[in-house]
C-alpha cells in the first residue's frame, strides 16, 4: 500500500451487505482487477477490507471497501465492518428470490441500527443471468414462477428510500464501474453540502 494512500486526505468508505451468495465479494473484485473470479474467497467472507485509488472527475479518492460475509453466523461479527462508513451497498442477487425482502426485512435494520443516516444503495447483482434461457424478455422465471425484473428491485429502492437503485454483473462487468463512481459522486457532494452548511452556520453565529 503506497504511503500517499495513507496521507490521503479524501478518504472514503463503503461497505457491502447483502443475503450470502448474492456476489458481494464477486463485485468487488471485479471493480479492483477488471475481471470476473468465480471464487473470490476460499472460506466464506467473514469481514474483508480493501484499499484503492479512484479518479472521481479529476480528484483522487483513497477509497476503503469492506467486504461482508451474508451468512447469519456472521450476525454477530458484521457490525465490526461498519463504523465510519459513508456509504453502503445493500445487495441482492436476482436469482435469489429471497435475497431482495431481505434487503428490508434484514440489512436495513441491521445497518440503520448501527449507522443511522448513512446512505445506501440497493444493488441487484448478477443482471447477466437475467438473460438465461429461462428467462422471458420481461425477466420472467418460467420456473420458478418469480419475476425477477429491475422493476422489483426499483421499487424496493424506493420503499426503503435508497439513495439510488442499480444494476450489476460482475461476470460481464455490466454497471460496476458507474455504480462506484455514482456513490463516490454522492459521497463527495454530501461532504461539499455539508462544508456549505457548516458555514451557513457560522455566518449566523457571528451574527
Ligand atoms: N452469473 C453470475 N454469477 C455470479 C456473479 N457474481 C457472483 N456470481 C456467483 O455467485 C457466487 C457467490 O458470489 P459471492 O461474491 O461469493 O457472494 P457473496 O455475496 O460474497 O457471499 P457471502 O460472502 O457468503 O456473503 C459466486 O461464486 C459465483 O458463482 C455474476 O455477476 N454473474
Ligand atoms: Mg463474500
Amino acid at each position: 500500500m503506497s504511503s500517499w494512500l495513507i496521507t490521503c486526505k479524501t478518504r472514503k468508505k463503503i461497505v457491502l451487505v447483502g443475503d450470502t451468495l448474492t456476489g458481494k465479494s464477486c463485485l468487488i473484485w471485479a471493480f479492483l482487477n477488471e475481471e470476473y473470479k468465480e471464487r473470490v474467497m476460499i472460506t466464506p467472507t467473514v469481514v474483508h477490507d480493501y484499499l484503492t485509488e479512484v479518479n472521481v472527475d479529476g480528484k483522487i479518492v483513497a477509497l476503503q471497501i469492506w467486504d461482508t460475509g451474508g451468512e447469519s453466523d456472521n450476525d454477530k461479527l458484521r457490525f465490526f465492518a461498519y463504523p465510519g462508513a459513508d456509504m453502503f451497498f445493500i445487495c441482492y442477487a436476482v436469482e435469489i428470490p429471497t435475497s431482495l425482502p431481505s434487503i428490508q426485512e434484514k440489512w436495513l435494520p441491521e445497518i440503520s441500527e448501527h449507522c443511522p443516516n448513512v446512505p445506501f444503495f440497493v444493488v441487484a447483482n448478477k443482471v447477466d443471468k437475467r438473460s438465461h434461457e429461462n428467462y422471458d424478455i420481461r425477466g420472467f422465471n418460467w420456473k420458478r414462477g418469480h419475476i425477477k425484473h429491475g422493476v422489483e428491485g426499483k421499487l424496493m429502492a424506493d420503499k426503503v428510500n435508497a439513495a439510488g437503485y442499480f444494476e450489476c454483473s460482475a461476470k460481464t462487468g455490466e454497471g460496476v464501474k458507474e455504480l462506484f463512481q455514482k456513490a463516490l459522486k454522492m459521497i463527495l457532494k454530501v461532504d461539499d453540502e455539508d462544508k456549505h452548511f457548516v458555514r451557513r452556520e457560522y455566518f449566523c453565529v457571528q451574527q
